[in-house]
Parts: structure tokens; sequence; C-alpha cells
């Protein structure tokens, strides 16, 4: 099926597509998380949660395979890197306490994924140390074992994990759709910004569309079932 998207038409294969949801993450998107703590209003990141449970429910009910990405560290923090910890000079720093627990470790409520987006059992759930979905983690494996070749990809930021892992995908050969009201940014020119820089001269790193055109291209029903 042929997604009408920028810069040109995405041709869905569903059977080697998975949908990618990065980092919908309660320290993030909620107050009181480590976004917030920095100073964000994250009611800019929560634009993108409505249009991600209408794709995540359209593209459940289609059958096909669904990933979620977690950004963060081991409580011992033995995976963060000490560049990665000073980073922003400011006095709230990762493993530090918050109101949803330590900032940014796995098993605190904080680090968990938005009620609104939660995981469903048979679903992977990626957990990275880094901004990339493929650093540090298995999704490579993963895909490849799925026989996975295109990503729909979705999340928070757009220019910071969404870009960093479409980059990555890109290099190792996947091809991207990134749905343009699925992401958002703490700072609405890094959105747009960064959807441009994904779609400029002729897709170089994928395709951008919105949420309705990628719900209007899914096969009506089970189409892939069990590749989740
Ligand atoms: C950031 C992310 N912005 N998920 N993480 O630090 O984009």
């Amino acid at each position: 099926m042929a997604i009408p998207a920028e810069p040109y038409a995405f041709e869905l294969n569903p059977a080697a597509a998975a949908l990618l949801i990065i980092d919908m993450q309660r320290d993030f998107l909620e107050p009181g998380g480590f976004g917030a703590m920095l100073g964000n209003d994250v009611g800019l990141l929560r634009r993108a949660v409505a249009p991600n449970q209408r794709l995540l429910a359209a593209w459940r009910a289609a059958g096909l395979a669904v990933i979620h990405t977690r950004e963060g560290h081991r409580p011992d923090l033995a995976d963060l890197p000490p560049a990665k910890l000073a980073r922003g000079g400011g006095p709230t720093r990762i493993g530090d306490a918050g109101p949803m627990g330590r900032i940014l470790v796995g098993g605190e409520a904080g680090h968990d994924i938005i009620p609104e987006l939660r995981p469903l059992p048979g679903e992977p759930v990626i957990d990275k140390p880094g901004k990339g979905a493929f650093f540090a983690t298995d999704l490579h494996a993963i895909l490849r074992n799925r026989g996975i070749a295109q990503l729909v990809v979705t999340g928070v930021t757009t220019e910071v994990c969404v870009n960093t892992t479409v980059r990555e995908a890109n290099d190792r050969g996947y091809d991207c759709l990134v749905v343009a009201d699925c992401c958002a940014s703490y700072f609405p020119e890094f959105h747009e910004m960064g959807l441009r820089m994904i779609q400029a001269q002729g897709g170089i790193f994928g395709w951008v569309a919105p949420s309705e055109a990628v719900i209007a291209g899914l096969p009506a029903s089970g189409l892939s079932k069990g590749a989740a």
C-alpha cells in the first residue's frame, strides 16, 4: 500500500514493518519528571499522546509488529557515561531522586512508558542507554529475526532520540517512515526542522507522513498475526 508521504509515497509492506515507539516515558512526558525538572513544558510533548494512541490501536488491530523503547540506566549507573551524567551542568541529574523515583533509572516509575501507551505482552521493550535505539541494544537482532525491513517511527523527542534512531536505522538498511504528529519536542522549531532533515534531499534519512495517512494505509486486519 502506498502511503502519501514526503518526499514521495512510502510503499508499506505490512508483513515486514514494525511500529517503533521511542521513549514515551513518564520522565519525559509527565509533570514532575526529568523533562519538567529541567524546566521544559511537557504539554508540548503530550500533543503526541492522542495521535500515538490512535495509530497504536490501528496498528495492533491490523496485527502488525510493535516495539517500544525506553531511555535509561542501570540502578548502579554503571552504563551511564560520565560525560552524559555531567551534561547540562544543572542541579538535576540522571540517577537523582525525583517525584517519580530516581531519574531515568530502570525500575523507577518515571522510567516507565506512560499508561496511555502501555506495551502489551509480546511487544518487545528495548531499554537503551543512549539516544539511538540501536546503540548497545539488541534491537537490530530482534528486527532481523522477525524479518522487519521497514520502521514506522514515533515518539519523543523528534530531534534527539527519534532522529538519532532513524539515522542509525537508515545506515543499517531500514526504510523509516516518521509519523509527524506522533513525534514531539520541547522546542517546536526543532520538531519542524527534525522532520525536514529526515525527508530532505529526496528522503536522505527516510519519509514523513501524518498519522491519518498511515492509518488509512494499514491492512484491514491480522495480516501478520504472530509477528509481534
Ligand atoms: C532526550 C529523548 N531528549 N528521548 N531523550 O534526552 O529524546
